[in-house]
């Protein structure tokens, strides 16, 4: 029998990593898709490369799509790519809509062109609800977005209803609520803080800095989230779903849990920073999954306290690792401890820095 296949936009991301993973061990086969960059951000998927294929193109171009379905012929696209961190919204408002939600119409006019029987699914967010005006927050609850990005993404949320209302594609959107993991980015607030305990409680640092403590989410494993988005393209009709735990909590709840995984107290170092505040917050988000339990049959797997304890512990032993190769190199290296710290996006700041140190 063929098999399945599925292209995966954003697959170097937290989720496009688990989703991959999924997808493989079901038996598809799976392309992603790479934008071109002078340095590889694979860190998240080096463990299936070899079993995923990898295919440039960009959201910011349309032929690159438009070619890559004609090339891949995909049954599934999994659209995850986008510029998610709502600070650099507020920063880059532009550029945050040509990826996040122009990026959407580009791939929907892609499909339209190349073949409307793919399957669509789109990466919405509960920042949609943004201010909100009820708790918890169904598929009914109105939008109110605060930031670029959520106003972004509600673009990209109504395009999609939009194409599969005008021209009958299976485009479902997903509104998935904060889900997190080891492999989060390290600007997004829960790893920002099993990061930092770690360091704390290795000696490694001394403070923590933090903006908004009495920030309210509702946070899940993102293992359990791509889970639901695999499940919501094999419906019999398109439809959009809510994905959440229904458990909201503040991030000074989790920051105190995650310093006491590590047996430490986190009034001794976290320190308010007022330049991590935004200029609107989104308060309180809490959603209700009734709908995907009912039709999709799935619910959370992951609490909210397993995840703390696995991502605080999955830091720590990240930075044992790097510590002990440290010293089992004898001495410091300053360029492979920092290009090893942080793969990602300061890597070269760091390096050069580092180098001229030396
Ligand atoms: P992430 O870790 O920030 O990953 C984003 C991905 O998008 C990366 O692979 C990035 O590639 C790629 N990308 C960005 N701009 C691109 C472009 N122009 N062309 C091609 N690829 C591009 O995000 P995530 O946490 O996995 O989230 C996945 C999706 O779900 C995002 O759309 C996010 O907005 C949405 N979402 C996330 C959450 C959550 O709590 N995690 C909740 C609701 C919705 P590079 O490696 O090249 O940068
Ligand atoms: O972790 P965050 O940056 O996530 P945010 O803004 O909720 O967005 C994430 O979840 C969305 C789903 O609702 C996704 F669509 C989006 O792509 C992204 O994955 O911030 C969470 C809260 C905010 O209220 C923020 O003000 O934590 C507060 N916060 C407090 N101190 C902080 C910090 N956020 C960050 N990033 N860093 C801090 O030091």
């Amino acid at each position: 029998m063929k098999k399945r296949t599925a292209l995966i936009t954003g697959i170097t991301g937290q989720d496009g990593s688990y989703l991959a993973e999924l997808l493989f061990e079901k038996g598809y086969r799976v392309f992603g898709m790479v934008r071109r960059s002078s340095t590889e951000t694979f860190e998240r998927i080096a463990h299936l490369i070899g079993h995923i294929e990898l295919v440039q193109g960009d959201l910011l171009d349309q032929l690159s799509l438009i070619n890559l379905l004609r090339q891949i012929r995909p049954r599934e696209v999994y659209n995850l790519a986008s510029q998610s961190f709502v600070p650099t919204s507020f920063e880059q408002p532009v550029l945050t809509g040509e990826f996040t939600a122009l990026g959407v119409t580009r791939m929907l006019e892609a499909i339209k062109l190349v073949d409307r029987s793919i399957r669509f699914y789109q990466a919405s967010s509960s920042e949609m609800f943004g201010q909100v005006s009820e708790s918890p927050q169904n598929e009914k609850t109105p939008f109110y977005p605060r930031n670029p990005y959520a106003v972004a993404k509600l673009y990209g949320h109504w395009i999609t209803v939009n194409y599969r209302e005008s021209y009958g594609i299976f485009a479902v959107s997903g509104i998935l609520f904060n889900h997190e993991s080891p492999r989060r980015g390290k600007e997004f607030v829960t790893r920002r803080i099993s990061d930092g305990v770690a360091r704390i409680k290795l000696g490694l640092a001394k403070k923590l800095a933090l903006g908004n403590l009495e920030a309210k989410r509702d946070w899940g494993f993102a293992g359990d989230y791509t889970q639901a988005m695999w499940l919501m393209l094999q419906q019999k009709r398109p439809r959009d779903f809510v994905i959440a735990t229904g458990q909201t909590h503040s991030v000074r709840e989790f920051a105190a849990l995650a310093f006491k995984t590590a047996g430490l107290h986190w009034r001794r170092y976290v320190v308010e920073d007022r330049t991590l505040f935004r200029p609107a917050e989104v308060h309180l988000l809490c959603g209700d999954a009734s709908k995907a339990r009912r039709v999709l049959g799935w619910k959370p797997k992951v609490s909210f306290e397993e995840l703390v304890k696995m991502m605080v512990e999955a830091d720590l032993e990240r930075l044992r690792h790097c510590e002990s190769r440290r010293s089992a190199a004898g001495r410091s290296n300053p360029v492979s401890e920092i290009a090893f710290r942080h793969p990602k996006r300061r890597t070269r700041r760091a390096l050069w820095r580092a180098l001229r140190s030396q």
